[in-house]
């Protein structure tokens, strides 16, 4: 199965960035897609991507300077982790996992995933991306996952965000969302919006991923630095700098405007991160203290 005719594939060769990370420093939220051969997509996935393989991930790693990974389990492999569990395996201590289960998962399957190193389960709201679920059955999810010490990512949109707002305050365990929840940076860092959602990390429960600047932008391909999302991010490190992580977001699923270099993503961090002790909390002793305690 080829990919989709519209995919853009990951940049081939990216630039070794000239802002160079702390020691140890950890990529929070990237993917592995296939080989398709050997790890097939899923029948209900709702797009066919290029293959991103581990090596290619891990060669990544190297280029940008990383140490680590966290590697979240993407919709197009459904709730099928073979893919991430044999990356995780092959990581060994370099990487730990967010999975995708249904409510039906068993005790003896998540200890399988936690002995492989995850050490938590993505909710994805975005209906571009999976089909809506009932609240029970998150929280059906939820009561196998808390004794593990696991916690939960949410991948939501900003329009769906009031909705799970009663649902996501009763969740009794941590909660990481991805890509700030998405706001829409055309209203700017100051709308009452994106408020709502700074006023909510003030429950140390929340933690976000300061990241996908080349998603969020309005400004196509013409980014220039994503200066429309910056102050976004900076916003939240500054008023959170030990409840943030970032991450590359390789291999980018389903950009459409343009296809960013990732060592141009890293070279932003000094600009969300402006003091050495906030790059140091926001890529590795965040990371490192929720996913390798
Ligand atoms: C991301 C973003 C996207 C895709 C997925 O699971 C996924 O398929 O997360 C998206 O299309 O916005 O975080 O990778």
């Amino acid at each position: 199965m080829p990919m989709d005719a519209d995919w853009m594939v990951w940049h081939q060769n990216p630039r070794k960035p000239r802002y160079q990370p702390p020691a140890g420093a950890v990529d929070a939220h990237c993917h592995i897609f296939g080989p398709e051969d050997q790890f097939p997509y899923a029948p209900e996935r709702k797009y066919t991507p290029c293959t991103g393989s581990k090596e290619d991930l891990f060669a990544l790693r190297d280029q940008l300077g990383f140490s680590r990974n966290v590697i979240v389990q993407a919709s197009c492999h459904g709730r099928n982790n073979d893919a991430l569990i044999d990356g995780l395996r092959t990581a060994g201590d370099l990487a730990r996992g967010i999975a995708v289960v249904d409510d039906s998962i068993t005790d003896e399957e998540l200890s399988l995933m936690n002995s492989a190193g995850v050490r938590g389960v993505r909710f994805n709201f975005v209906r571009r991306l999976v089909d809506p679920k009932p609240r029970d059955y998150y929280e059906r999810i939820i009561d196998k996952i808390a004794p593990l010490g696991w916690h939960i990512i949410v991948y939501i949109e900003a329009d769906d965000f009031t909705e799970q707002l009663p649902f996501l305050n009763s969740v009794p365990v941590t909660v990481v969302f991805d890509h700030m929840a998405r706001p829409d940076v055309s209203k700017g860092p100051d709308h009452a919006d994106f408020n709502r959602f700074v006023d909510l990390m003030a429950d140390e429960k929340f933690w976000s991923k300061v990241s996908c600047p080349e998603r969020l932008t309005r400004q196509g391909g013409n980014h220039q630095n994503y200066a429309d999302v910056i102050p976004f991010m900076k916003r939240l490190v500054d008023t959170y700098p030990d409840r943030v992580l970032w991450g590359t977001d390789w291999p980018h699923p389903n950009m459409k405007s343009h296809m960013p270099d990732d060592g141009q993503l890293v070279e932003l961090i000094p600009l969300i991160a402006d003091t050495e002790a906030k790059q140091q909390a926001l890529l590795v002793d965040n990371p490192m203290r929720l996913y390798w305690p």
